[in-house]
């Protein structure tokens, strides 16, 4: 029988494999017109299942105690993680998807079009990352594919060694604990493996799991069937009043609200991006993302002020 491997550390990147062989790394030049021999390296099968298995585990293990916990991987929570991450290279964070594709409504602009418009300042944003515009006048500029954008911004998010995605997993429910004066205080959020999370309605004895972080920041959207989340389970358990309701299209007013507005709702919970909309009673600004990216600019910017305190 097989011994099982030593589990060890499993570095990012590498170009030597774990057992020390030193393999010549050909270019794709060196491969055409060789397809007559061409074969790939051998597997068993087995290596292809603990390569990925081992490394999932361990990633709950390590996020198991997160710094800070992003729920939505939207334009917002991609920005979020973005900023933060960058800023704070120390900081454990783990960003929460409920859909298997990351980047929620940013892979097209609006409607069923492809480009995506930011108005300005948010051009600042997208000179961070590297994605190219048309400038169009004084005031907004025009990505010729949102796909640009979101494809860009989730790369250099799952560049950065101090976050991880976990992808097709749905915050469920949100880990609190009362404070002094009978308020809460958020600890981290409950997940579940989003298929797992569809069918609590014919499938029983399906409990979840759990991350403990002192910031959760959520992004998850307006109202919908997975949208508002957290602002909604925080109107449920009494730490919010009432939701205020995503209001009309305007985008002149809806975009400055959601920015300014971007703020820790609840002790440990900050709140950006259109869930915001719900939080405030703002208005919706429809197919212009500039809000999008600079609300994930003040998110991250709040929740470096609780670790700074
Ligand atoms: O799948 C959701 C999406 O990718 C994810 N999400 C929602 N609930 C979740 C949960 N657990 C984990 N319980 C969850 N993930 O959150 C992401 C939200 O992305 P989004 O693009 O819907 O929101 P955003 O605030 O980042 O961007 C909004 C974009 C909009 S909507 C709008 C309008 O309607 O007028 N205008 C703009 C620019």
């Amino acid at each position: 029988p097989a011994k099982s491997a030593k589990v060890a550390a499993v570095p990012h990147t590498t170009a030597v494999p774990a057992n020390g062989a030193a393999t010549k790394q050909e270019t794709i030049e060196e491969m055409a017109g060789q397809w007559s021999d061409f074969r790939f390296a051998p597997i068993r099968e087995s290596q292809v299942s603990r390569a990925m298995t081992r490394r999932y585990f361990s990633d709950l293990d390590k996020y198991a105690e997160s710094d800070v916990v992003i729920v939505g991987a939207g334009s917002c929570g991609l920005s979020t993680a973005y900023c933060l991450a960058k800023a704070r290279p120390d900081l454990k964070i783990a960003l929460i998807e409920a859909s298997v594709s990351p980047g929620g409504g940013a892979w097209l602009g609006g409607q069923l079009f492809s480009a995506m418009v930011m108005r300005k300042p948010a051009d600042a944003f997208l000179r961070e990352i590297g994605v190219p515009y048309e400038d169009m006048d004084a005031n907004f500029v025009v990505v010729k594919h949102a796909a640009l954008f979101t494809s860009t911004i989730l790369s250099k998010v799952l560049h950065f060694p101090n976050v991880k995605l976990f992808n097709a997993t749905a915050v469920e429910d949100l880990i609190t604990r009362k404070t002094d004066d009978g308020g809460i205080r958020l600890a981290g959020v409950v997940t579940n493996w989003t298929l797992v999370s569809m069918h609590h309605d014919d499938q029983s004895c399906m409990d979840p799991n759990t991350i403990n972080a002192p910031i959760v920041i959520s992004t998850t959207g307006h109202d919908g069937p997975f949208g508002a989340f957290s602002a909604k389970r925080l109107v449920s358990m009494g730490g919010l009043p009432a939701l205020g309701g995503m209001r009309g299209l305007d985008m002149n007013t809806a975009e400055d609200a959601i920015v300014k507005g971007t703020r820790e709702i609840a002790p440990g919970l900050i709140i950006g991006g259109m869930e915001l909309s719900e939080v405030d009673g703002a208005n919706r600004m429809g197919p212009t993302f500039g809000a999008m990216v600079l609300s994930g600019v003040k998110a991250a910017e709040e929740a470096l002020k609780v670790f700074d305190q």
